[in-house]
């Protein structure tokens, strides 16, 4: 396995939208993998494959808080019902690093996908799992919880976010 470096905002590869996965091969199961370890390493309780540059409709959640692992593994997630009831959670983004905002969504969302071993499911999330699916959801077609806020904090937050990247860059060189 493999940690991979995380995209940061702004960066075009995380505006694109991903393609479908045809079959879950070797190749899937392994880039799974790496997506897992490099979320727990952040550590994050979600990532979405183009968050490593990746342009495949793929997911990984974990939001179990004990040291009891229980990942999560979503190839082609499609959300079929959306409930009318909101809720508000305080999102973070591990290509957003240190900034969290409030964002409203569906309380309830189901999802059918394919699994880890190429099976095809479907799942009825609520609370935070419902949050968190539909956040990397919105990865795989190139949209950021900062695009649901006003123009003026999100241009604040991506102002912060490119000074943050010159630093980056420096402590590299
Ligand atoms: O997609 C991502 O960038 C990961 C993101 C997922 C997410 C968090 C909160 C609401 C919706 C989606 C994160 O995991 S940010 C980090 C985070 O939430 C966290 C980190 C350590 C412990 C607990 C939570
Ligand atoms: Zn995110």
């Amino acid at each position: 396995m493999a940690i991979k470096k995380i995209l940061i905002e702004p960066d075009p590869i995380l505006r694109k939208k991903c393609q479908p996965i045809e079959k879950v091969s070797q190749e899937e199961r392994k880039l799974m993998d790496d997506m897992l370890e490099t979320m727990y390493k952040a550590p994050g309780i979600g990532l979405a494959a183009i968050q490593i540059g990746i342009l495949k409709r793929l997911i990984v959640i974990d939001i179990s808080k004990d040291e009891k692992k229980n990942p999560l593994f979503l190839v082609n997630p499609k959300i079929t019902y959306r409930s009318k009831k909101t809720s508000v959670y305080e999102e973070g983004c591990l290509s957003l690093p240190g900034h969290f905002a409030e964002i409203e969504r569906p309380e309830e969302c189901h999802v059918d996908y394919i699994d880890y071993d190429g099976k095809e499911k479907k799942i009825e999330a609520n609370g935070l799992l419902a949050t968190c699916i539909q956040h990397e959801v919105d990865h795989l077609n190139g949209i950021l919880f900062i695009d649901y806020l006003s123009k003026l904090k999100k241009d604040m937050i991506i102002k912060k976010l490119v000074k943050h990247k010159k630093e980056i860059n420096k402590i590299v060189l």
